[in-house]
């Protein structure tokens, strides 16, 4: 694994905070109506997505999740600005203001969706490996899903044909102990979730995911797996959800203590306390931190507010059409 030296503990942290502030601002947009639609937030998941990243290329590997999508892309090198944009259904925005939350992609920058059906995305992750292996390039996917996810018959298919082709493919599931409302206790009677791979003989482990330094070595190990032709590998990620399912969720399936328990674990705290405790930096160089942090967010606000809203046509220009339908003559 790539070390994780001082520098790594710098970004992380400024990574985290502003994934973690960039949405709370969406969710402050929200609430005045300036983001519309569902909006599915990620704060406490972050050490997942940062871990991760640590131990792939960003300029090959690609990326594939579900519809808690915003801060993926960010981190895979799309400008920020433009996933808050499209948030804001401005033309501006990575999918011209049309996609919304659920629906961030960036081909370019090897970020694949941004799904909004549960499990869709285990399929096309394993056909972007398929993709990869049969081109000979040296690519891994990352296949995200959450533990509500695991439950759907497309999972099992995925993880069949993975194996059977040596997928060059890693499935993380997101276990943040939810599915909207329902516990994964309510959901099935084995709830080590990582124990879904055995059954298909793919390398499966459960992972500590609010601590960014586990993750990334077990990434690391799965990656550098998949890259010499050892095929896929599950890692289910134990994490959590700071925010409800979506931003109209009025969280009656849990406790506020419970989620106070995991706050003391915070993944931004535990990188935090550690660049203060090595002397990684001073005080005063993590305010400036913050404040950089705070002053981005600010950026992509004042972006998203002041895009224009996409051209009517663009409606049309992003819709199948059959160059000689004769019925319906609708460009504007
Ligand atoms: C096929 C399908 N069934 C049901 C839904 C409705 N739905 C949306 S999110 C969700 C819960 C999924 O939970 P999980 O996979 O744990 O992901 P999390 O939201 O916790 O990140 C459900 C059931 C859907 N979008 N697609
Ligand atoms: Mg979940």
């Amino acid at each position: 694994m790539k070390k994780v030296t001082k520098q790594v503990y710098l970004k992380w942290y400024e990574d985290m905070l502003f994934w973690r502030k960039f949405e709370d601002k969406l969710a402050a947009v929200y609430i005045q109506q300036k983001v519309r639609g569902f909006l599915h937030l990620y704060n406490g998941q972050e050490a997942v997505l940062a871990g991760s990243l640590h131990a792939i290329d960003i300029k090959k590997d690609r990326l594939i999740t579900a519809y808690r999508n915003h801060v993926q892309p960010i981190g895979m090198g799309v400008d920020p600005k433009r996933v808050m944009a499209e948030l804001y259904g401005k033309g501006t925005g990575t999918s011209q203001g049309l996609g919304g939350s659920m629906h961030i992609f960036s081909k370019e920058h090897n970020f694949y969706g941004g799904h909004g059906i549960v499990g869709g995305q285990i399929p096309l992750g394993a056909g972007l490996a398929f993709a990869d292996k049969y081109f000979k390039r040296d690519s891994v996917t990352l296949c995200y899903m959450g533990d509500g996810a695991v439950r759907q018959g497309a999972l099992h298919e995925a993880f069949n044909l993975a194996v059977l082709w040596n997928l060059p493919v890693i499935f993380i599931c997101e276990n943040n102990g939810y599915a909207m409302g329902t516990s994964v206790a309510r959901t099935a009677k084995e709830q080590e979730i990582w124990k879904l791979g055995l059954g298909y003989d793919m390398p499966s482990s459960p992972v500590d995911g609010m601590n960014p330094v586990k993750v990334a070595e077990a990434v690391s190990e799965a990656a550098e797996r998949a890259r010499t032709g050892g095929g896929p590998t599950f890692l289910e990620m134990k994490t959590y959800r700071y925010r409800g399912h979506s931003m109209s969720d009025a969280q009656h399936y849990r406790t506020k203590e419970e989620v106070e328990e995991y706050k003391k674990i915070d993944p931004i705290t535990q990188v935090r306390d550690i660049i203060l405790e090595k002397k990684y930096a001073s005080e005063k160089q993590v305010d400036e931190i913050d404040k950089r942090v705070k002053d981005l967010v600010k950026e992509c606000e004042k972006f998203a507010e002041e895009s224009p809203w996409p051209e009517a046509n663009v409606m049309y220009d992003t819709v199948y059409e059959q160059e000689d339908y004769p019925f319906l003559p609708h460009k504007l």
